[in-house]
């Protein structure tokens, strides 16, 4: 391994004298899901998909804001998103030019937290720049991958016979790494019967927070069953128990929710709360935090892998040129559109090859085109900031 510092070269692109942004637009459609999906804080049927597009230059970037309707993953909402983008962040980005990420990373920051909200801005922007630069958001982020791995993240079922199912039918599909939601009362015994039948697949678990470091005798058994890794089964700010229930398990602890910006993860590291880290934009604030943190971990050899919010289109194509970072050395949850929805906003579609990758695309910015009549029909709320 090299030097950390030297190690990538995400080159500043920038616009001299900058780009002045025009408006931005908040949009908000509900996509039903094709199934529902559970995890341990609950179940959805549908998800409000809360886009972001700024339009400069003759232009339109589009980005996506993953919070859902409801606290449970992260405090932010729709609500609290909408909130602050409309009031804060939205009118601080059109008060001066920005030639950067850096730029708009540097405007966002004094903001605290939100970083969903900040995400879905730079996200937008980045797909703008993209486009100015004429390149795809992956080269523009120093991407070098040409396909991205992706795995499949199956929420709590009814029964374990439903659960071999979708096991059964998303491996058929190529999918090169199968995640459980786990919750107390799912847990040894669904992931006992999985592994029995299948044992030598690349098999996670992610409890999103279920337990306490009281569980720890429990949480020991599944070691036994050769995991990737059990991603964030403690609360989202107990990186010092993390530490603890990593110091005594075998298996890999990943960090989701924990992960909030870089400070995070090198705290993290440092304390050796987890070994292997999922990187969301959302989560972190979006691009110019994804980047650094993704640096950190390469420099660490810690393995990061791209995680995902039931995004539509717009986010899964960001997540896709986030996951060309050669970093991402495990496969992302990036599934194909059709897992979730019956018709995506983006043409084509994500789709997942047989051999369980996702091409990263070529074209300028996101590299799909965006369904704007689509997205038009499905409209339900409309913000613009000018
Ligand atoms: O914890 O990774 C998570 C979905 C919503 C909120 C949190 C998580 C998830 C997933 C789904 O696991 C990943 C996907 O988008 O396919
Ligand atoms: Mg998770």
């Amino acid at each position: 391994m090299q030097g950390s510092s030297k190690i990538l070269d995400h080159q500043p692109k920038t616009l001299a004298p900058g780009i002045k942004l025009e408006r931005v637009q908040i949009r908000l459609i509900r996509l039903p899901l094709i199934e529902p999906f559970e995890t341990s804080f609950g179940k959805i049927d549908s998800r409000l998909i809360f886009l972001v597009c700024i339009e400069a230059e003759g232009l339109r970037g589009w980005g996506e804001v993953v919070a859902a309707e409801e606290p449970l993953y992260s405090y932010e909402t729709v609500g609290t998103a909408l909130h602050v983008i409309r009031d804060f962040l939205g009118p601080a980005l059109l008060t001066r030019p920005l030639a950067s990420l850096d730029e708009l990373a540097k405007c966002l920051a004094p903001f605290r937290g939100h970083n969903m909200a900040k995400a879905g801005l730079e996200l937008a922007f980045m797909d703008l720049l993209a486009q100015l630069h004429e390149q795809s958001l992956s080269a523009l982020i120093g991407g070098e991958l040409k396909r991205v791995a992706v795995g499949v993240s199956l929420g709590i079922q009814p029964n374990i016979s439903r659960l071999l199912e979708r096991v059964e039918r998303y491996l058929r599909l190529g999918y090169q790494r199968i995640k459980l939601k786990i919750k107390p009362g799912w847990d040894i015994d669904v992931v006992d019967e999985v592994r029995r039948k299948y044992p030598d697949i690349l098999l996670s678990v992610d409890a999103n927070s279920a337990y306490t470091i009281d569980d720890r005798e429990h949480l020991q058994r599944l070691d036994d069953f050769k995991l990737l890794m059990i991603e964030q089964p403690l609360q989202n700010d107990d990186l010092m128990d993390h530490a603890r229930l990593q110091e005594i398990m075998k298996t890999r602890i990943c960090l989701d929710e924990s992960i909030v910006s870089l400070r995070q993860a090198k705290l993290a590291l440092e304390l050796d709360s987890c070994r292997i880290i999922n990187i969301k934009v959302g989560r972190v604030g979006g691009y110019s935090e994804a980047l650094a943190i993704h640096d950190l971990c390469i420099g660490r050899e810690i393995p990061v892998w791209c995680g995902g919010m039931l995004e539509s289109g717009i986010g899964r194509a960001h997540n896709i040129a986030l996951a060309s970072l050669r970093g991402f050395t495990l496969p992302g949850d990036i599934s194909a559109s059709s897992r979730y929805f019956e018709r995506d906003i983006i043409t084509p579609e994500v789709t997942v090859h047989a051999d369980g990758t996702v091409a990263v695309p070529d074209g300028k910015g996101l590299g799909f085109e965006v369904d704007v009549d689509y997205i038009e029909r499905l409209t339900e709320t409309r913000v613009s900031i000018e």
